[in-house]
Order: structure tokens, then C-alpha cells, then sequence
């Protein structure tokens, strides 16, 4: 049975899974989730996904959610199709869950945040808080100026060959553009290696949103 890919046209969680699926060269369903209906909070759906969040994938009767679990399951039950993106070399592959930690808690968890409060939060008639808006960006300043730091040295965040670290930065970078933040473009090393990631034809295919490819 083809995988089933439970999302939402905008969800930034939801593109990453899609874009590793079309690395991986995994055929899939894509299902939409419609959060401005609220079909997440449907019955069905927490019955499979109990947080009521998108993505969530059924692969042949295997349920899993929170993105970046499935993409390392994608990766680790397909290592030889597609675009490998976990080595296997056990130091180049504790590079990488070095590099998957620093993207979860050095860049995830300012951006999402200063993303809600810059771009969301004024969609929904909250003010902008702007003193917390200029903290989280020079938090993630100072965050990001140190990736410049490692990228000056190497093409990628955990050496020399792209891994699913990379990718998972890519859905938050991609919103925080859309709100102006020009975090990831003021500093050179970091705008190459996110513009290279960009052009790949798997975020092509699934920025603009989810559904129609
Ligand atoms: N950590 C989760 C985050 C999932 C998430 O926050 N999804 C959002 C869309 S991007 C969602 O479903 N929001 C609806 C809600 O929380 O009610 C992952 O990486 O999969």
C-alpha cells in the first residue's frame, strides 16, 4: 500500500516530510489536514495523531508523527534509494546528531517563536510584541553568526556531505524570509549553504505548499 502523508498545504513540519519523501524517492498519498477547519481535531484524526498536529504518516498500517522522526524512519528503512542523508560511519553519524541537536535548539526554537510573533500572531489581531520580536532575532543573530563560523569551514552543518540536519532548517528558514527576517541572508556562509539547499528540486517541488503536486 502507497504511504499515506497526512498535511497541511501551509505546515512547515508537513513540507519537510514531503521534501525528504521526494528525496528518498518514496512514492506517497498526500491527505490534506485543513487546520483552518479545525479536521485536526476531528475524531478520525486524533485517533491516529492524539496531539491533533500535522504530519502524520501511515506506511501500511505503521503510524508516526513529529517530522523529524519520520524522516529519520524514511531514511533508516530506505539508506540505498534516493539521497542518502544519514551516514553511516559512527563519527560521521554522531556529526550529524550533533548537527540535528544544534538545529532543534539553537535555530528551531528562536525561529518558530519570532516567526508566530512577527508573521502569525498579527494575522490573528495580536499586536506585535516588538521588544520580544528584537530579542528572539538577536538571539538567533548571535546563533546564526556562529554557523557562519562552521560553514566558512565546510559545505555542510556537519561536514562535508548534506544530511537530514540540513534539510530540517530548511521550512523555518523558508518563513522567516517570508516574514523580512534577513537572518539567514545578512551572513554570506549561511545564505550559500541555505540557498543551495533551496534550489534542490525535492523543496521545489513542496515550498509553495503542500497538495498540488
Ligand atoms: N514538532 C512537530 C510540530 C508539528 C506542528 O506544530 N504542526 C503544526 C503545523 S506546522 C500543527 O499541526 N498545528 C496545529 C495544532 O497544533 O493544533 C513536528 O515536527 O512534526
Amino acid at each position: 500500500m502507497v504511504l499515506k502523508l497526512y498535511g497541511y498545504v501551509h505546515s512547515t513540519a508537513a513540507k519537510l516530510v514531503a521534501m525528504v519523501l521526494y528525496e528518498k524517492e518514496i512514492p506517497f498519498e498526500y491527505i490534506e489536514i485543513d487546520l483552518s477547519t479545525k479536521k485536526n481535531r476531528s475524531e478520525a484524526y486524533l485517533a491516529i495523531q492524539p496531539f491533533g498536529q500535522v504530519p502524520c504518516i501511515d506506511d501500511d498500517g505503521f503510524i508516526l508523527y513529529e517530522s523529524r522522526a519520520i524522516a529519520r524512519y524514511l531514511e533508516e528503512k530506505h539508506p540505498n534509494q534516493g539521497t542518502k542523508l544519514i551516514p553511516s560511519d559512527p563519527k560521521k553519524r554522531a556529526l550529524f546528531d550533533q548537527a540535528a541537536s544544534i538545529e532543534a535548539f539553537n535555530f528551531d526554537c528562536y525561529g518558530v517563536p519570532l516567526f508566530y510573533e512577527v508573521f502569525v500572531n498579527p494575522r490573528y489581531g495580536k499586536e506585535v510584541n516588538h521588544e520580544k520580536a528584537k530579542e528572539l532575532t538577536a538571539t538567533l543573530g548571535t546563533k546564526l553568526d556562529i554557523y557562519e563560523q562552521i560553514l566558512a569551514k565546510q559545505p555542510y552543518l556537519s561536514g562535508d556531505e548534506l544530511t537530514l540536519a540540513d534539510l530540517y532548517h530548511l521550512p523555518v528558514g523558508n518563513v522567516l524570509f517570508m516574514a523580512g527576517i534577513n537572518v539567514i541572508s545578512e551572513r554570506p556562509n549561511v545564505a550559500r549553504w541555505y540557498n543551495n539547499m533551496a534550489s534542490r528540486p525535492s523543496w521545489q517541488k513542496v515550498k509553495d505548499g503542500l497538495g498540488a503536486a
